[in-house]
Parts: C-alpha cells; structure tokens; sequence
C-alpha cells in the first residue's frame, strides 16, 4: 500500500514541480524539465484511459524528439529553450517556410508542445474556475477551441472532440490529480496556472522575435 502511494501519479509532484524548476533565474527554459513536465501530464493521460492513447503517443514522440537532441553529441545547445532556438538559428536547421530537411527540428517540435500548453493553460483555469456540476468535456472542449484546435487538421479535431467526451466528470477527475481534497485541487491549479502562463508568455515571445511561431 505505502509502495502504492509512491508510485502512484501526483500532480503536484510531476508537473507543478517540474514546469516549476524548469524556469531559471535569468528566465530561460530548461528543456530537461519541460519536457518531464511533458511526461508527468502523458502519465495522467494514459491512466485516463486508452481512449487518449493517440494523443498520449504524439506527445511522448514529440518529447522523446526532444529527449534525443539533449543526448545527442549537440546536447549542451538544447540546454534552455534559448539556447536551442539561437544553435537552430544560427546552424541553419530549421526549415522557415515548409516541411522539407529537418521536419523534426526541436523549434517545431516545441513549438507543437508549446500550442498544446496554451491550451492546458486555459483548461485548468476552467477547472479552477469551474462548480460540482460543470461538464469536464466541456471545458477542455472550450480551451481546445480556443487554442489549439486552429493548428490542427479537420480529422485531428473530429477525433480529440469524440475523446473529450471520455473525459471523468469534474470529482473524478480531481481525483486522479492526486492532490488531497476539492479545495486543494483548487489551490494548486491556483499555483500552476499562472506558472504556466510565464513559461508560455516566455517562449511565445522568443518565437515571435525569431519569426518562428508558425514553422510548419
Ligand atoms: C491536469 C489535467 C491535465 C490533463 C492531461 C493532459 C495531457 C495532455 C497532453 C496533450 C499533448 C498534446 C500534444 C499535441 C501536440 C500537437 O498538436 N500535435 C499535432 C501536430 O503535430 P505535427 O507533428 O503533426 O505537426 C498532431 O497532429 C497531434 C496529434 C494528436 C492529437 C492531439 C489532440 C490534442 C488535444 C489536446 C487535448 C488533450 C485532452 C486531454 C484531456 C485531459
């Protein structure tokens, strides 16, 4: 049972912390944390169900992308956020205006997980925000919209609407966070709503300085 609680996912824990440390004192982002940030949401993904599997699996092969440069002979250069974008920039591997050499460089591919925060973003402040009875679907529905939902294909669309409708309802899902009562659930997505949003603010506008908020 003690084992269980151990292993047992937490929000708080696993992505608080993480997109916590992954800001240094001087702003940058440190892509290690970002990414296990990453990872601590497709945890929560996966044990929603499989159901999520697709979205879960794009995910983790975007971080895994990610995960390579940061191990590759490269890897001090995909230190920090801004580190990756100035050695992408400057050594040319970055294809600017349509899919082509690098389809997989790390600024489109964070690019991809940075729309996608955006989005969990606005759905955790709905559920913030959010009484007993409101539809969790409906939410992330709303934040989808609102966000990610203008990058993706027609079928990417169809397809996260049908999941959303998998979603737990608003108790159940506080429940799989992990982090004690409704009251505390609140009080952290108190504090990671707003971290979320300097971490986004922070590469929004560093993409925007380089032009590169639209890579294909
Ligand atoms: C505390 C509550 C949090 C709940 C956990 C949520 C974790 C969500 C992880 C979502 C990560 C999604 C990454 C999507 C990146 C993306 O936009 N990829 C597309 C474009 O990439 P490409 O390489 O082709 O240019 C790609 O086409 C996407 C494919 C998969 C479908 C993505 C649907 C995204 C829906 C987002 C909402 C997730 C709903 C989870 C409900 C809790």
């Amino acid at each position: 049972e003690a084992e269980n609680l151990q292993t047992q996912f937490c929000l708080k824990k696993e992505v608080l912390e993480s997109f916590k440390s992954c800001l240094s004192p001087e702003k940058e982002i440190y892509i290690e944390h970002y990414v296990s940030g990453w990872r601590g949401l497709v945890k929560l993904l996966n044990s929603l169900g499989s159901l999520f599997g697709f979205i879960s699996k794009d995910a983790v092969s975007k971080t895994q992308i990610l995960m390579n440069f940061l191990k590759s002979e490269n890897g001090p250069h995909y230190a920090t956020v801004q580190s990756m974008v100035k050695f992408e920039l400057d050594n040319k591997l970055v294809d600017v205006d349509k899919k082509g050499i690098y389809p997989e460089s790390g600024c489109r591919t964070l690019l991809r997980l940075h729309r996608a925060l955006r989005w969990l973003q606005l759905f955790l402040e709905r559920l913030r925000t959010s009484k007993e009875d409101d539809k969790t679907s409906v939410m992330c529905r709303d934040a989808y919209n609102e966000s990610l939902a203008q990058h993706h294909t027609w079928l990417i669309r169809k397809s996260a609407g049908m999941a959303f409708y998998g979603l737990p309802v608003r108790p159940a899902f506080f429940e799989v966070m992990n982090v004690g009562t409704p009251e505390q659930v609140v009080d952290v997505l108190g504090k990671a709503v707003p971290l979320l949003y300097e971490v986004y603010q922070i590469t929004e506008e560093l993409y925007q300085k380089h032009n590169l908020l639209d890579l294909p």
